[in-house]
């Protein structure tokens, strides 16, 4: 039974069985403990993981006020330039700045830091329109099934096992599906991280159908009380199928064997692609329902943009963002944390 699996997600915010009924009560102080464990430390280190797009973005902000006093047309000029190199997309900048332009028309705005405040803002506002707790998909009874998606190296791999050690230290019992058959290499790839997470792993050999890898894995799953699954999909496919044709084929296996699964579509997409993550997301999303999504490799691009640009074109919420490549390096997408991340002041 999963009737105490109370937890979003996205939020990571598992309650042991015996808190009952009095779950609810006791989320926020789990919730104080939970991603913020580590406290301080894990704001520096998202916030060591933001500091290119802080550099390309926020800097540059603070760089259009020196020796300026006023807010003008000039000065509008070069922040949408910011914005746009920040790959914060075009229909979001325009936005911006139509907000901005009536701000400073209504002298609400007296100087930069006024300015970078109401920025802040208003990116705050797109975060958090696109943040929504995944706790309504979970099923009442059996594994909760996740279906990991994306085109090739996006992360999907190295997401799925940051995302079991994080399910396995909320004490969850899990089990990965290697549904990837197009190369031996991707299901080696997932044994290695269920060995380094201790967690099983289901695989068959390399050019076997996914959908009767994931099959045969749900077969095995429901009788074992697995709380999680998390299947591994292939990002390209060797034969002339369509991609997107066989991952409808996947999930509608999926619902077959355990009615209303997959309850959670994940879409990874890697930061570092800027634009292209908007189409690919876009693509999915079109094909299958994508029900969230995982931007990873944060820490390697001055993009981070993206993340806001996302949000304001899908209605698609961000569950987790990748700042490393280590086990630890997936984190809870919180978009005020995220937020001040980026804007936090310093050197860097
Ligand atoms: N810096 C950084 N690297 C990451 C992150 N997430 C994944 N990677 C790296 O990205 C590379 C590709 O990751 P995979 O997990 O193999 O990607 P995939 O989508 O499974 O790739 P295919 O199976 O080939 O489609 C690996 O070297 C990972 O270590 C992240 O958040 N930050
Ligand atoms: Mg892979």
């Amino acid at each position: 039974m999963l009737s105490w699996f109370k937890k979003k997600i996205g939020g990571a915010q598992v309650l042991p069985p015996e808190q009952g009924a009095g779950a609810e009560a006791a989320a926020p102080a789990a919730e104080a403990a939970g991603q913020q464990e580590d406290g301080g430390n894990f704001f520096l280190r998202l916030k060591d993981g933001l500091s290119r797009t802080r550099k390309t973005f926020v800097r540059q902000i603070d760089a259009l006020f020196l020796g300026k006093k006023q807010i003008d047309a000039a000065l509008l000029e070069d922040l949408e330039e910011i914005l746009i190199m920040a790959d914060i997309g075009a229909n979001t900048t325009q936005e911006l700045l139509d907000k901005t332009r009536e701000q400073v028309k209504r002298n609400e705005l007296a100087d930069g830091q006024a300015l970078k405040k109401a920025l802040k803002e208003m990116i705050l506002g797109y975060l958090r329109n696109a943040d929504r707790p995944a706790d309504l998909a979970l099923p009442a009874q059996g594994p909760f099934v996740v279906m990991v998606l994306g085109v090739n190296g996006v992360g999907k791999t190295t997401t799925i096992g940051k995302l079991a050690h994080k399910f396995t230290q909320a004490g969850q019992k899990v089990l990965l599906v290697a549904a990837d058959t197009f190369r031996a290499a991707a299901s080696e790839q997932l044994q290695i991280w269920g060995k380094r997470v201790g967690v099983e792993v289901v695989a068959q050999q390399a050019g076997a159908d996914p959908s009767s890898v994931v099959f045969d894995a749900l077969d095995y799953a429901k009788p074992r009380n697995f709380d999680v699954v998390l299947v591994d999909t292939a990002g390209r496919l060797h034969t002339k199928v369509n991609l997107m044709e066989e991952l409808k084929k996947i999930k509608r296996v999926m619902d077959k064997k355990i009615p209303g699964a997959p309850h959670e579509i994940l879409l990874v997409l890697d930061a570092t692609t800027g634009q292209n993550a908007i189409s690919q997301a876009r693509l999915f999303n079109e094909a299958v329902d994508v029900t969230g999504l995982a931007l990873t490799k944060l820490d390697g691009t001055a993009k981070g943009g993206i993340v806001i640009n996302i949000c304001h074109e899908f209605n698609i919420p961000i569950r987790f963002i990748g700042i490393g490549e280590q086990m630890e390096d997936l984190r809870d997408f919180e978009p005020g944390e995220f937020v001040e991340a980026l804007f936090a002041e310093g050197e860097a």
